[in-house]
């Protein structure tokens, strides 16, 4: 079974207790759940971590080279400003699915750059919880070759 790490960046684990206007109601908890529950459906097992801090992004996407198969990646702020991130997708050589709750094209210009998307396979958002699901849909394909 193919194994996906979903890594959260600054200030996720607020979702839902703030900001419900942008982000939903929805907290990280329950993307946890609604991740664990397409991994079950799409036979892939899944990691769950998130960090307010950029090096220990750096760690969890270097470590996760020796565990699983692909990340599923939402950076949070840290996407529109990391080169150190970026660097660390490219060095590990994992498919990486960028995504974000909220439409990121949709809204301030500064969030309309993405130094993750150039390494990335993909780019999911505006869907909420559900850019997870998909982005999970999208690597099952990729991963579990018929
Ligand atoms: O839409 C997304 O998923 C973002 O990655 C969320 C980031 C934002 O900086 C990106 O531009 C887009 C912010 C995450 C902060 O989450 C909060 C949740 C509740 C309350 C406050 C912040």
């Amino acid at each position: 079974m193919s194994s996906v790490l979903i890594l959260n960046g600054p200030n996720l684990n607020l979702l839902g207790t703030r900001q419900p206007a942008v982000y939903g109601a929805t907290t990280l908890a329950d993307v946890e759940k609604m991740c664990r529950d397409a991994g079950e459906r799409l036979g892939l097992t899944i990691g769950f971590e998130q960090s307010n801090h950029e090096g220990m992004l750096v760690d969890q996407i270097h470590a996760a080279k020796s565990s699983y198969a692909a990340i599923v990646l939402n950076a949070g702020a840290y996407t529109h400003t990391s080169i150190a991130l970026m660097d660390a997708i490219s060095s590990v050589e994992l498919p990486v699915v960028e995504v974000h709750l909220s439409n990121i094209h949709a809204r301030e210009a500064f969030r309309h750059t993405s130094y993750i998307a150039p390494v990335a396979v993909g780019q999911i958002c505006g869907f909420g919880a559900k850019s997870y699901v998909l982005a999970l849909e999208a690597l099952a394909e990729r991963l579990i070759a018929p």
